[in-house]
């Protein structure tokens, strides 16, 4: 384990990349701001699974350039990324052919972002990981969702074309993607990054430990349920006051308030106050995972990019190469 985790320990910063079809809304539904993480919009405005769907031919970011998101990630002293692949939504940003819901299949961009992200990251050498929500899927039969607003237990669906049995859905959906997710980019992924268990199983958890078994040097985070406890834990928006002696550990956080992309969310964070949380974090023994928030076009926030240049200009000072 100790071999395996090497890089990641020494890596100290990394970026998260929150990018997916909710970059479209951009935290807005039919005229109203819907509070909250851009990302989860379609449980926050219980928008129809039909509707969702909808916005896929609409989405065609052509302003993404992997070369530069990787190179901008490099010159913040960032040594990984890890970038959604498919959030709770269930819409994949890569092609899939366990599921048409995915930005090759079901938009007009047709390109896979991770495949560019993947190639610019071998090339420019830093590790590519990716984030996969496992359990929570709004838009598949059986899929997981947590409430909010008036959503009834068990499942806290809206809509009937949710229905369905998660059994059904992490056999016929999240295996099979992450089973693709695995081997068709190459060296990456280096970690998978799962998130919001709650109603995985420990058998379908083990399940999916069985096919991550089959990658050796593969990390990942403490997130997937089941009572599995992973490779390492996830403060989210903190850094723990006194880390967790002896554990890896990575606190991940926005530079404003919401992880996907907001039109409205202007609280950005001082270049200053992240610099201090990185220090902060790796002074305690942890890594800090930053993220940005790409909008519809693929356009990085001139905000977050600003930013990310900044400490770039302090890395070159104070940093190591
Ligand atoms: C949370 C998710 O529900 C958020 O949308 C975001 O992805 C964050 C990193 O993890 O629990």
């Amino acid at each position: 384990r100790a071999e395996r985790m090497r890089w990641w320990r020494e890596a100290r910063f990394g970026m998260f990349i929150h990018w997916g079809l909710y970059a479209v809304p951009a935290g807005r539904w039919q005229g109203k701001q819907v509070p909250g993480n851009a990302e989860w919009i379609m449980n926050g405005a219980s928008i129809p699974v039909a509707d969702y769907k909808a916005l896929a031919p609409r989405f065609d970011p052509v302003g993404f350039n992997a070369h530069d998101i990787v190179a901008l990630a490099r010159s913040a002293g960032m040594k990984y990324i890890i970038v959604t692949a498919k959030h709770h939504d269930g819409f994949a940003m890569f092609d899939s052919a366990a599921d048409p819901f995915n930005v090759v299949a079901a938009t007009p961009f047709d390109r896979d972002p991770l495949r560019e992200l993947a190639e610019e990251c071998r090339r420019q050498g830093i590790k590519l990981g990716f984030y996969y929500s496992q359990d929570q899927d709004y838009t598949a039969p059986g899929g997981g969702a947590y409430k909010t607003g008036d959503h009834q237990p068990p499942s806290y669906h809206w809509d009937k074309a949710q229905d369905g049995d998660f059994a059904t859905y992490v056999h016929k959906k999240a295996i099979p993607q992450l089973r693709e997710l695995l081997t068709h980019y190459g060296e990456f992924p280096a970690v998978i990054w799962f998130d919001t268990p709650k109603d995985m199983t420990p058998d379908l958890a083990g399940e999916i430990v069985a096919l991550l078994n089959q990658h050796p040097n593969l990390i990942w985070n403490n997130r997937l349920g089941g009572t599995y406890e992973g490779d390492i834990r996830t403060p989210e928006q903190y850094i723990p006051p006194k880390g967790f002696p002896g554990e890896d550990w990575e606190s991940c956080m926005t530079i404003n308030d919401s992880w996907g992309f907001r039109a409205d969310d202007h609280n950005f964070k001082s270049t200053e106050t992240l610099l201090r949380s990185l220090i902060d974090a790796a002074s305690k023994g942890g890594n800090y995972l930053l993220n940005i928030g790409p909008d519809a076009q693929g356009d990085v926030p001139p905000e977050e990019m600003q930013r990310l240049r900044e400490i770039g200009t302090w890395m070159s000072v104070n940093g190591e190469a």
